[in-house]
């Protein structure tokens, strides 16, 4: 007894104190791992950790500590600028030089500087597909704003989306400053502070005010962050716009309130101006209150093609009344409107409800090559005559294009190509939330990515890790 008493009391006390720290490091050890962002990490989901839209979702998903460990492993990629070796710079430069995968056209699209000192209003509609203009459902227009313009515009009917996971930020990176956004992850909110080559950027060396406004808040995909590094002298976010809590719809303001009041701060912006306005109400899962459905969309009533419509028509509709104050206040003449579709909001699940719609099978290669392209229209009193292109083009173009329309010089690090005065061999679309990875020809055929598509994404990975710096000695 004295023995086991001794022997248990020589034996606990040193246990003890061995076991005491060794438990608090298994205890924080299993702490630590039960983080949802380092649990994805060991399971080799690692990059999720870089799929961040709000801190608020964040703080839903991963609780405080992993809001606050991802906003560290944020901030850390970010400060670390990427270090070129001097091949890689030879390999940036020369791919930036080569106007590879395009050919020249006998006469550019529409003369070079045609719109040039004119304001230039960039609307980013939200989930707007192509499929859908000059169509109807149930005997009714589904887009009456974007056919009008269609009808008497410039427009591409083959323009692909091609963000990856960043969804509508990576339209705005690749819109803006014809880069392809990182392969993992947002670029928004991994590079936010590099010194983007952008559009808003050139116009501000030519004396136009640089504006940006959506109904959401300014922290959503770090835009607040991001906007400045791209040239935006002002970012009005929903803290702008009045009533909001009257207007709220899906993720935001309504598009109604955000046209409505968007005109009175156009009003003040000094000229000439480029004003981005992203819309929000079309956004997944496409639900307008019965109340402010502005289409009886019929058969299709209650299906998922159906709620789409209905969102899309009433942006439309919205952007229509925006467009008919502008002109009432008679300033179209100075300014040329493009619309343009961020990415798709229908997908392969809805393929079925869409060949009924239709009337028609879809095969998965025209599923791709005919219902995945996004609108892109220009609108101007410039354009005497409607002209309708049907080249292969995508979002990465939009800006060399748009610099030779308003006679400003080409930039240097634009990976797209200027489509008013060449054509695509094809156009690449990326992996992302929105996108699968394929290649569409100028033939309309639907192949795999060639070393070439790889290289040039590696291109704008370094571009924009390593903040531009391929020029350096
Ligand atoms: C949010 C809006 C929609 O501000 O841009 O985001 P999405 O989910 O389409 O990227
Ligand atoms: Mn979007």
């Amino acid at each position: 007894m004295l023995y086991e008493k001794r022997n248990t009391s020589y034996a606990s006390a040193p246990v003890n104190r061995r076991l005491k720290p060794f438990a608090a490091v298994v205890v924080l050890a299993v702490l630590f791992l039960s983080l949802k962002p380092i649990s994805m990490q060991v399971n080799g989901k690692g990059h999720l950790l870089l799929k961040k839209y709000t801190s608020d979702s964040h703080l839903s998903n991963y609780g405080v500590i992993g809001h606050q460990a991802i906003d560290w492993i944020e901030f850390l990629t970010s400060q670390q600028v990427l270090e070129l070796s001097a091949d890689e710079k030879e390999e940036i430069n020369e791919l930036l030089a080569s106007e590879d995968r395009a050919v020249p056209r006998e006469d550019p699209l529409l003369m070079p500087g045609l719109f040039e000192g004119k304001n230039l209003l960039m609307i980013q509609f939200e989930s707007l597909q192509q499929f859908v203009i000059g169509q109807e459902v149930n005997g009714q227009e589904i887009t009456p704003t974007l056919n009008r313009l269609v009808e008497s515009g410039l427009s591409f009917e083959n323009y692909y989306p091609q963000t990856a996971e960043g969804n509508s930020s990576d339209a705005e990176l690749l819109v803006f400053n014809s880069l392809y956004p990182l392969k993992e992850g947002s670029t928004f909110f991994r590079y936010p502070m590099v010194d983007y080559p952008s559009l808003a950027k050139d116009f501000k060396e030519e004396g136009y005010t640089t504006t940006a406004f959506h109904g959401d808040e300014g922290t959503f995909w770090n835009r607040d962050a991001v906007y400045p590094s791209m040239g935006f002298d002002r970012y009005y976010d929903i803290d702008d716009y009045e009533d909001v809590e009257e207007h709220a719809l899906g993720m935001g303001l309504s598009d109604e309130a955000f046209f409505e009041q968007t005109v009175n701060h156009l009003q003040e912006l000094p000229k000439p101006y480029v004003a981005s306005l992203i819309t929000l109400t079309s956004h997944t899962p496409f639900l307008i209150p019965e109340d402010e459905k502005l289409i009886n969309t019929g058969e299709t009533k209650h299906t998922s093609l159906g709620n789409y419509f209905e969102s899309i028509h009433y942006t439309d509709h919205y952007l229509g009344e925006f467009l008919k104050k502008l002109e009432e206040e008679g300033q179209m003449e100075d300014t040329v409107v493009v619309v343009y579709g961020d990415h798709n909001g229908v997908f392969k699940e809805t393929k079925s409800e869409v060949e009924q719609w239709n009337g028609r099978a879809i095969t998965e290669e025209q599923w791709r090559t005919d219902f995945t392209s996004v609108p892109f229209i220009v609108s101007s009193t410039d354009l005497k005559k409607p002209l309708h292109v049907t080249d292969v083009a995508g979002q990465i173009d939009t800006a060399p294009t748009l610099r030779d329309w308003f006679g400003l010089p080409d930039e240097t690090t634009a990976l797209g190509h200027n489509i008013n005065r060449f054509m695509n061999e094809d156009v690449f679309l990326l992996r992302g939330d929105y996108g699968e990875r394929i290649v569409i020809g100028q033939d309309r055929k639907v192949t795999d990515y060639q070393p070439g598509h790889f290289e040039t994404l590696e291109v704008s990975e370094r571009l924009i890790k390593s903040n531009f710096n391929h020029l350096s000695e």
